[in-house]
């Protein structure tokens, strides 16, 4: 890399670390200190813990092992290491305070700040491209995603803000043919990849068709009318199993109001938006509901094949508009907005076959089990995917509203317990041709 390269990842760096602190005080600053300490659910960390554990990765990652240095705090790493408390667990831990912890996070990255001017970065992989600075970017940015995902849950009045998302420009319905055929799924060139998106490798697909946008508040609250909740026969046994047992009845934080619905976001309570992407269903959900329209979940490497593959070259795109990266026009990214655009609102977001909000809104649940890709392998530490390979959790794909764009591609893989539903996750539906369908 020339020098003039370098001193552009420098900046890049620099930048993207700054840009995803400021997301972290914009999700701590306006919250008094005992509801940071204060659990919002047994499923969520108290928002203090996500803000030292972000500070506690960074120094183990960037301050130890990137640059040498001393440890700043050697006593506390016990406490912030996810795999040794449950999250229902972390409340009764002797946390960092508040005020302790933004001292804390803000003395690592003061740290680090200095140090991004004086390491190479080539040589180690760890270093290459910055990866090492990249993956501590997106590991921040997850978090933040994560404790807007508490915020959702926290009860008091709303303390976050922000404007409605664009509304529709252009009409998005029906379903898109997708050729079968060979693709590239994966990727080995794109730097900060992360260990599950690798290596680049050909996937053989069927045809297939894929729906144009995820499935609307309009279109799930026609399944619920249509008594999509009271029959077992929509549901798998598992997924009916779980629906009985914790009583599910709509989307979480759906409410029934005469013959309509309203949902609260972040505090406030609003009718649903009817050409909105539905969020908060489960994976359960989201199979009953196909089954219920005919259709099925699309798997892995269907989603990521509508999402990337460009008809007329053969080649794998980053992303479905192209190589470019997201720009506001693109898609909802970036917790700019507290909620899902409506079907049509991001046309230059589109795939060359012409598949919407591919990217953006809601993550959307895959019938894929989280595997490693053939010739995977861990890195740089095992507890960021390996552990999590096999059929308890499924792969969600393409981001939310509340995903930065530094944690988001065509190839990133997220995964969660088919269950949960506290994640901004959504759908879009897939089916196999009828016979004689496609000519
Ligand atoms: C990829 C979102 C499932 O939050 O558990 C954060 C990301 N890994 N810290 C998670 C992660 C370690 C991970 N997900
Ligand atoms: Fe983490």
């Amino acid at each position: 890399m020339s020098s003039q390269h370098t001193e552009q990842l420098r900046s890049r760096l620099a930048a993207d670390l700054e840009r995803a602190r400021a997301r972290t005080a914009s999700l701590t600053d306006p919250v008094e200190d005992d509801d940071l300490v204060r659990p919002h659910s047994p499923l969520m960390s108290p928002l203090v813990w996500d803000l030292a554990h972000i500070g506690n990765q960074e120094e183990l990652w960037l301050v130890r092992d990137v640059g040498g240095r001393e440890p700043v705090r050697a006593d506390i790493d016990e406490l912030y290491d996810a795999f040794k408390h449950a999250r229902a667990d972390r409340p009764a831990l002797p946390l960092l305070p508040p005020a302790e912890a933004r001292r804390y996070v803000s003395q690592v990255r003061d740290k680090v700040l200095d140090l991004i001017d004086q390491v190479p970065l080539t040589g180690r992989p760890l270093l290459t491209d910055g990866f090492a600075f990249g993956m501590i970017v997106q590991h921040e940015q997850q978090h933040d995603e994560t404790m807007l995902a508490t915020h959702q849950l926290r009860r008091g009045a709303p303390v976050l803000d922000a404007p409605a998302p664009p509304s529709s420009q252009v009409e998005v319905s029906g379903e898109i043919a997708v050729p079968g055929g060979p693709f590239t799924m994966g990727t080995s060139t794109e730097p900060w990849a992360l260990d599950n998106e690798r290596p680049a490798h050909q996937v053989e697909v069927e045809p297939y068709f894929l729906d144009a946008a995820p499935v609307t508040n309009r279109q799930y609250a026609e399944f619920i009318a249509d008594g999509g909740y009271d029959q077992s026969r929509w549901w798998s046994e598992a997924g009916w199993r779980h629906r009985v047992d914790a009583g599910l009845e709509a989307p979480l934080h759906w409410r029934q109001d005469g013959d309509s619905w309203t949902a609260t976001t972040f505090g406030r309570t609003a009718p649903i938006v009817p050409d909105a992407p539905v969020v908060h269903v489960c994976f359960f959900e989201a199979e009953a509901y196909a089954r219920w329209a005919g259709k099925r979940l699309p798997t892995e490497p269907e989603w990521e094949k509508a999402a990337r593959f460009d008809p007329a070259t053969g080649r794998s795109r980053r992303y479905p508009w192209g190589d470019d990266d997201p720009q506001e026009q693109h898609a909802n990214l970036g917790q700019r907005h507290l909620i899902p655009a409506p079907v049509g609102a991001y046309p230059a977001g589109a795939s060359p076959l012409g598949v919407h909000q591919l990217i953006g809104d809601v993550w959307e649940w895959t019938s894929s089990e989280l595997t490693g890709y053939p010739g995977f392998r861990a890195f740089p530490y095992q507890e960021y995917s390996e552990v999590f390979f096999g059929p308890s959790y499924r792969v969600l794909r393409g981001g939310s509203f509340g995903t930065d764009r530094a944690a988001c591609r065509g190839t990133f893989r997220n995964w969660d317990y088919p269950i949960r539903r506290q994640i901004f996750s959504g759908f879009r539906c897939a089916r196999d041709p009828r016979p004689g369908e496609l000519g």
